[in-house]
């Protein structure tokens, strides 16, 4: 396959296999680019990139660059799952991320490669200080927060070892239609679409009272870009600099569809009810409580203005109306996602 100026590229799927390591290094000495993807699945798991193979100018017309830039976001996303999967969970956030470093640095690219790793505000944890910025403690909270802990250690030692061109992205929460859907925002605007269309009477939550620093995915990823294209590699937080909590997100997202919530009862038993109609429309279940949990997060993301003059665009009322109205459209679409 030719890039844009003309320079041949190959893609190698499994190239940390046995044979992948061969072809890697026949193709590197024969002038290819070599790029490596790793990760199988035994169902469909692209549909959110579909729609960049679908188009035929992504891939001509020098419109696909080549760098050396690798965005490491690989991981076991998930807190709570991280309880029941802690090992699992070390193995590919952790060793994973160190994996990889290890990789660029014995392949000989440390010098010649700028690396991503995908860090996040759950290093902070059980926070004293507020907002958190770069030099706030960690106190991680969870086997994922401790495994993040880990990785983004192993970016800085890497970074002073090896003078490698590595950033941590010190990102707080961002959602958007695409978030996974067991994540607590997308779990919501699901649910509340199809309440809205009739489809459920009621959506089952954790801890309601949990603060989070959201903000919109498509603004965060280029804070990401933005972080490999300063003279030198730093770690940044990427934040709005707002907190709300999940009774708040819960509120604002039944209002996209004209109900009225209100809060009654404590613990357990709290209850989220229709005001005008007295249903119950949120109740809590503790299975979804955390062994450990973090309930406050606040990000301050000056630095990263400074440095490069990032903000966010998208606002927290206008992330949780796209979410829900997303969702609607989707149900509308196929009642059963
Ligand atoms: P997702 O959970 O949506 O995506 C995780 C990706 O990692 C998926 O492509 C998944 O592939 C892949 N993956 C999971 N396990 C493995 C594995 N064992 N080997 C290879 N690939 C694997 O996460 P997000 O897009 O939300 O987050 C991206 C990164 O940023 C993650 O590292 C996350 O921890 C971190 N982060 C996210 C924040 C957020 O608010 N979204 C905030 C701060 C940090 P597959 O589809 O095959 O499972
Ligand atoms: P988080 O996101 O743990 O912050 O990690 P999540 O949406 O899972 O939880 C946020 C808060 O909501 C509470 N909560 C619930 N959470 C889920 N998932 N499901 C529920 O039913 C529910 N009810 C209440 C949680 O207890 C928690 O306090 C996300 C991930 O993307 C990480 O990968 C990333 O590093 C951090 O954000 C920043």
């Amino acid at each position: 396959m030719a890039s844009g100026d003309n320079k041949k590229v190959a893609l190698i799927t499994g190239i940390n296999g046995q044979d992948g390591s061969y072809l890697a290094e026949f193709l590197l000495n024969k002038g290819y680019e070599v790029h490596g993807i790793i990760r199988r699945a035994s169902t469909f798991n692209t549909h959110r990139i579909d729609h960049l193979h679908a188009d035929p100018y992504a891939h001509k017309g020098g419109k696909l660059h080549l760098h050396y830039e690798i965005y490491n976001l690989a991981a076991q996303s998930h807190v709570k799952v991280s309880f029941d999967l802690s090992e699992y969970t070390a193995e590919v956030d952790a060793v994973g991320t160190l994996r990889i470093l290890d990789a660029i640095r014995t392949c000989g690219l440390a010098n010649y490669s700028k690396f991503y790793q995908a860090s996040t505000s759950e290093l902070y944890g059980d926070v004293k200080e507020t907002p958190q910025n770069e030099n706030t403690p960690f106190n991680p909270q969870s086997p994922y927060a401790c495994a993040k802990l880990y990785a983004y250690w192993i970016v800085k030692n890497y970074r002073d070892a090896y003078n490698m061109f590595a950033c941590n992205g010190i990102l707080f929460n961002h959602e958007s239609p695409r978030r996974g859907e067991t994540f607590v925002t997308r779990k919501i605007t699901r649910e509340v679409a199809k309440i809205h269309l009739g489809l459920n009477e009621c959506l089952t939550l954790g801890k309601l009272d949990s603060k989070r620093d959201w903000g919109h995915a498509k603004d965060y990823v280029e804070a990401m870009w933005l972080m490999l294209q300063q003279e030198k590699p730093d770690d940044f937080v990427i934040s709005t600099g707002e907190t709300h909590s999940v009774k708040e997100f819960v509120q604002e997202s039944f209002k996209c569809v004209g109900k009225e919530i209100v809060w009654k009862g404590e613990g357990v038993n709290e209850v989220g009810v229709e005001k005008d109609t007295g249903m119950v429309r949120v109740k809590v279940d503790p299975k979804y409580f955390r062994p450990t949990d973090v309930g406050f997060l606040l990000g301050d993301a000056t630095k990263a203005k400074e440095k490069f003059g990032w903000s966010p665009k998208v606002t927290f009322l206008e992330l949780v109306r796209e979410m829900v109205q997303s969702d609607i459209e989707l149900m509308k679409r196929n009642p059963l996602a």
